[in-house]
């Protein structure tokens, strides 16, 4: 039988590829943006990782008719008020390089101590599910997970693995930096990885 297929709404062809590699062992078949041919431009304006998630997978939803996934995530740096936060894509520009983007903010924490170099990667993930499209779920109905992976601001960039900040993101109890992360490794402990395993369980739920 041909797998139900749910869309993940992102742009982004790093995360996708993390994502794929994720939800793997789904029973649903995951297409993306670009394969169900759909260029909607979507206004991120929420508050939160959660509100802005929900925006992406709601769109597309409502667009489609189909069951659709969506991630926001960022970079949380503790001494910079959580900045970039739900701005992380469009941080000093949304066409600037992470190069530019990386050196801008080792820079702001020049001189910075260990102990104040805290930061964190958030992934938020929700799911959109039309009204009458899973037996018993009348009503549109949207559920959201969050996952999240500790660590600091290093003071160099490393790493030829992952994307956007990765190369800026050390992560102490591993003696390296995100960027320098094996792909399965990188999925095992990050934000990422952690908020779809949750999202499995989720789906799961509603027997997909
Ligand atoms: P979509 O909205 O289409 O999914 P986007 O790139 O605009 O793509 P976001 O609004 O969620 O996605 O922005 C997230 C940004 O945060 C992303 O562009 C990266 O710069 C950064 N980021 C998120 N997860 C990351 C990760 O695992 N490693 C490095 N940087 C990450």
């Amino acid at each position: 039988m041909k797998k139900r297929e749910i869309i993940f709404a992102t742009a982004n062809q790093d995360k996708l590829h993390e994502i794929r590699m994720i939800l793997d062992d789904l029973g649903v078949s995951v297409i993306s943006l670009k394969e169900a041919g759909i260029t909607t431009e979507i206004v991120e304006d929420g508050e939160t990782f959660e509100d802005n998630a929900i925006i992406k997978a709601r769109t597309i939803m409502r667009e489609t008719g189909k069951i659709t996934l969506a991630d926001d995530s960022g970079l949380e740096v503790d001494f910079l008020n959580k900045e970039p936060g739900v701005y992380s894509a469009r941080y000093c520009g949304r066409d600037t390089s992470y190069r530019i983007k990386n050196r801008n903010i080792l820079e702001r924490m020049t001189d910075v101590p260990d102990e104040k170099r805290s930061a964190r990667f958030v992934c938020a993930v929700a799911l959109a599910i039309p009204a009458g499209c899973i037996p018993g779920i009348l009503k549109e109905t949207v559920r959201t997970v969050r996952g999240t992976m500790e660590g600091r601001i290093g003071y160099e960039e490393k790493g030829e693995h992952g994307f956007g900040y990765d190369p800026i993101f050390y992560l102490p109890e591993y003696g390296c930096y995100s960027g320098e992360l094996l792909p399965e490794k990188k999925n095992e402990i990050s934000h990422r990885g952690k908020a779809l395993r949750l999202m499995k369980e989720v789906l799961e739920g509603y027997g997909l």
